[in-house]
């Protein structure tokens, strides 16, 4: 048997990099897909058997995101747009607080700057996420990436967001080599939006980047009322302060994060964002 890592999914073939750096396809075995599949990311152990390489095991993960599927990941690069679509807190919240539910640093990518002015209000929310402690990085069609290249090395990312926002085309520019296709392309081909179909795993930057296609909706339904407020950063502060212990920062009196809100400490569009979410999660309770 022998390690590798699956970096490429389309249906039930895997392509998979050993660890002395060989690519190989294999399937997986019938038992393992009535279990957990094995997805992109996820570390395997593959055995020749009679003339294919077969997926015995997958070992343990350490992190999983279910949009993308995907697992494994160093940190979750969200890419959004200045326009085209539009800059949405509202949508970049949404993936940020997702991503730090599943124990994922998030990095936040703006894209096409190129086509907005230096004055755009979508200025501003950035600075808020700076300020809060979020890792943000600009960019746009013909600019330097070093600095967004530096962020890859040596780590599994995945980039995620919404249809368009540029992902693939980020991941073109990083690596002049590569010639994912991008939206020009399947506009010209008349296959209209979502051009990346699956996840995978590209070399990029020194390190490996997942691709992946976009999405137009998110499910919160699976998440934690309890659970969500922990993993964001913005609230992290005035965790643990507030007058109850159960405090999940909606209604209850003397919660520490709403003063911190009140104060402009805490962003207050991250809190309704928030308080959003809240409901989100009951509504998709009472939808199952
Ligand atoms: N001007 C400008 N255009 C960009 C930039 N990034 C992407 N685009 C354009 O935006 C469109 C969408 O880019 P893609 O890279 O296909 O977007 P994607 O996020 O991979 O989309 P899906 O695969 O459908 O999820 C293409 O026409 C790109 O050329 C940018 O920074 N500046
Ligand atoms: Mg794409
Ligand atoms: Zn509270």
């Amino acid at each position: 048997m022998i390690k590798a890592r699956i970096i490429k999914l389309i249906s039930n073939r895997y392509t998979v990099l050993t660890e002395d750096n060989q690519t190989m396809i294999a399937t997986a075995m019938g038992k393992l897909r009535l279990g957990k599949s094995p997805v992109a990311g996820d570390e395997v152990s593959i055995e020749y058997l009679e003339d294919r390489w077969v997926i015995q095991k997958v070992l343990e993960r350490r992190n999983e995101l279910v949009r993308p599927l995907i697992a494994n990941v160093d940190q979750a690069v969200i890419l959004t747009s200045m326009i085209n679509p539009d800059f949405s807190t509202v949508l970049l919240d949404r993936l940020i607080f997702l991503i730090s539910y599943a124990h994922i640093e998030p990095v936040i990518v703006v894209s096409k700057c190129d086509l907005v002015s230096d004055d755009h209000p979508a200025y501003k929310d950035i600075e808020e996420y700076r300020k809060a402690g979020y890792k943000v990085f600009t960019t746009g069609k013909g600019w330097d990436t070093s600095e967004i290249e530096s962020v890859f090395e040596g780590k599994i990312s995945v980039l995620t967001g919404q249809s368009g926002a540029g992902k693939s085309s980020l991941i073109n520019r990083m690596n002049p080599d590569f010639t994912l296709n991008t939206q020009e392309i399947s506009m010209a081909l008349g296959r209209g939006k979502h051009t990346t179909r699956h996840v995978e795993l590209h070399p990029v930057a020194k390190g490996w980047v997942a691709d992946t296609p976009g999405f137009s909706s998110l499910d919160f339904s699976t998440l934690s009322k309890d659970e969500l407020a922990w993993d964001i950063l913005d609230f992290k502060p005035y965790l643990g302060k507030c007058k109850f212990r159960n405090c999940i920062h909606d209604n209850e009196p003397g919660c520490a994060v709403k003063e911190a809100v009140l104060r402009n400490e805490v962003s207050r569009v991250r809190y309704q964002n928030y308080l959003d979410v809240l409901q989100l999660i009951d509504q998709g309770r009472k939808l199952g």
